[in-house]
């Protein structure tokens, strides 16, 4: 039955290009998840877009001598470019420095300020005196009062990856002048987090149990063990939503306030340009809502944001929060700052057509359940051994076949033996436990059962052997081609959520001219044949293409050469 999905991937930090950390975490399951969904006829957005505003971003333009917005203009559209170019199938991707999400972020704080959902709280807060200004979150550093990591930010610590006040912080110090701030009184609004423990407790911990991930499930348990107290949701700082009431000057919301809203503001900007009603994806009851995001993440989409919106009231709270964990790069910790990272347009730069490629080795190796590591020589064994020589060698193996016996036109399917069906029977069990396995969000386990069904096309064709019989018993080796052809057909629709690029240049070799196929998921399930004898298909055309050891070598010699 077909249900309604908003899908939201984390919004990137618009201070840098992306990396195959955050593709890993965050973008390529969401998307395999939005283009199953669609695939099964579900009704589908996949929403995202740059998080404008923040420290980070004015951090960034301190160090380079820029303003904010020269920074975010330049890395919205560097990061938009990625993305579209590895197929990550976004039907929105907006920014937070927008218009619109300023209204829609700024409408959002006066309705919590309207129904009481705020304490106006004094307090002492970091102040820089050398640069005359207030020091929140990434603006002072200092000891993590969990684990003791002495960088830790004012808000989120980066090794433990809890998070607290940055009155917490042990022994402070500011991050652009390396001073002993001082403290200076100013007043902030602060969420009643605390009002919504129970409800939180009912839903976390007693109706979510077991449905969600236990990294998720977790964290929030920790946290709600720990008791929520009122949290800050502005900012002394100049570059932000502006706090829109009076006497507010020099204030702005806090990152970590408006950017999830900015999941409803690209939903809105969405439904504006297609002519749709945006409240549909996020005020029905029946509407499925899940984000996707990287484990530092979790407090704030399933513990802060989900109380914003109850506190709100007209909305709905998200069904799954699927969070990953961390992927490591040659066994150290992805790092922007030391320049050990594989950036996505410098990758497309030495791989131009092997955007799938990545995919697939960051999907198998995805840090699902635990960090994961990539490594180089691990990206030319998938491409070399899988890609090459299971996916890519099955289906040219069968095109190039059907040309040499049939001039390219499918053969008569004859009549079926034992070992037919029974490799049917294997190919309709995988599609069963991909489908199953997606809607577990367990993208690994599914993207080798994916690569099953062409490992059992490969082993039937090694078994059938039909250029020795083509003979002697071509009648058979008919229904040979024909079962293969089908499996074929099978593996251009089931590639499409993991590999899109590929999965377009199979149905392209199948279909000649303007014969239509329909390349649906209930074709697959009703176990319908895609394929029809006597139409013909294109010519071969490899699906992948080997990468030597020297290619290996230059990108270890890149890495290693700033480190
Ligand atoms: N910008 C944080 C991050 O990249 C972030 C996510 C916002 S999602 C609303 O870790
Ligand atoms: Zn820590």
């Amino acid at each position: 039955m077909s249900k309604t999905y908003t899908i939201t991937a984390a919004l990137p930090y618009t201070n840098g290009p992306i990396h195959i950390g955050h593709l890993a975490g965050v973008y390529i399951p969401a998307d395999i998840f939005a283009r199953f969904l669609r695939l099964t006829g579900n009704d589908v957005i996949y929403i995202c877009g740059s998080d404008e505003h923040g420290v980070p971003i004015t951090i960034k333009a301190k160090k380079e001598k820029k303003t904010p917005q020269e920074i975010v203009d330049r890395y919205h559209q560097n990061i938009k470019d990625s993305f579209n170019e590895f197929g990550i199938s976004f039907d929105n991707y907006s920014r937070t420095s927008s218009k619109l999400h300023h209204e829609t972020a700024s409408d959002f704080f006066l309705k919590l300020m309207e129904n009481n959902s705020f304490e106006e709280i004094i307090s002492e807060q970091f102040y820089d005196e050398k640069e005359k200004q207030f020091l929140p979150d990434r603006f002072i550093i200092g000891t993590c009062p969990k684990c003791g990591f002495e960088e830790s930010y004012g808000d989120q610590c980066e090794s433990c990856g809890s998070s607290h006040n940055s009155n917490d912080l042990i022994d402070p110090k500011s991050s652009i002048s390396a001073n002993k701030p001082s403290l200076k009184s100013t007043k902030h609004w602060y969420l009643k987090l605390d009002n919504f423990q129970d409800f939180l407790e009912k839903w976390i911990l007693k109706e979510n149990k077991g449905l969600w991930k236990s990294n998720v499930y977790g964290q929030c348990k920790s946290w709600l063990d720990d008791g929520l107290k009122p949290r800050a949701v502005t900012r002394d700082l100049d570059w932000g939503v502006p706090v829109p009431i009076k006497n507010a000057d020099g204030k702005v919301l806090y990152v970590w306030f408006d950017a999830p809203i900015g999941y409803i503001s690209s939903t809105k900007e969405w439904a504006k340009e297609n002519n749709k009603d945006w409240k549909k994806y996020w005020k029905d009851d029946k509407t499925q809502l899940i984000h996707f995001i990287g484990k530092d993440n979790i407090v704030f989409h399933c513990i802060i944001f989900p109380s914003m919106l109850k506190a709100h009231g007209d909305f709905i709270i998200p069904k799954n929060v699927p969070a990953n964990e961390f992927l490591n790069l040659e066994g150290s910790k992805i790092s922007t700052s030391k320049n050990w990272a594989v950036w996505l347009p410098e990758y497309l730069k030495d791989f131009p057509d092997k955007q799938d490629v990545l995919r697939y080795v960051l999907t198998i190796n995805a840090p699902e359940n635990k960090d994961n590591d990539f490594t180089w020589k691990d990206f030319q064994n998938r491409n070399n051994g899988e890609l090459v020589a299971i996916l890519g060698n099955f289906i040219n193996r069968v095109v190039v076949l059907t040309k040499k016996y049939y001039q390219s036109s499918i053969p008569t399917k004859n009549k079926l033996i034992d070992i037919d069906k029974l490799t049917l029977e294997s190919v309709k069990n995988s599609v069963t436990n991909i489908e199953a396995l997606l809607n577990k969000f367990k993208f690994r386990d599914a993207c080798a059962e994916f690569m099953n069904i062409a490992r059992i096309g490969n082993k039937y064709l090694a078994d059938e052997e039909p250029w020795k019989i083509i003979k002697d018993n071509p009648e058979r080796v008919k229904t040979i081609i024909f079962i293969s052809l089908h499996i074929s057909s099978v593996l251009a629709i089931v590639s499409e959520p993991f590999l899109p690029f590929t999965a377009k240049k199979i149905k392209k070799m199948l279909v000649y001219g303007s014969h239509k196929v329909e390349w649906s998921w209930e074709n697959l399930k009703n176990f319908n044949f895609l394929i029809s004898e006597n139409i013909k298909i294109n010519e071969p055309e490899l699906l992948f293409s080997r990468i030597e050891d020297l290619e290996i070598k230059n990108q270890i010699d890149k890495l290693n050469k700033d480190n």
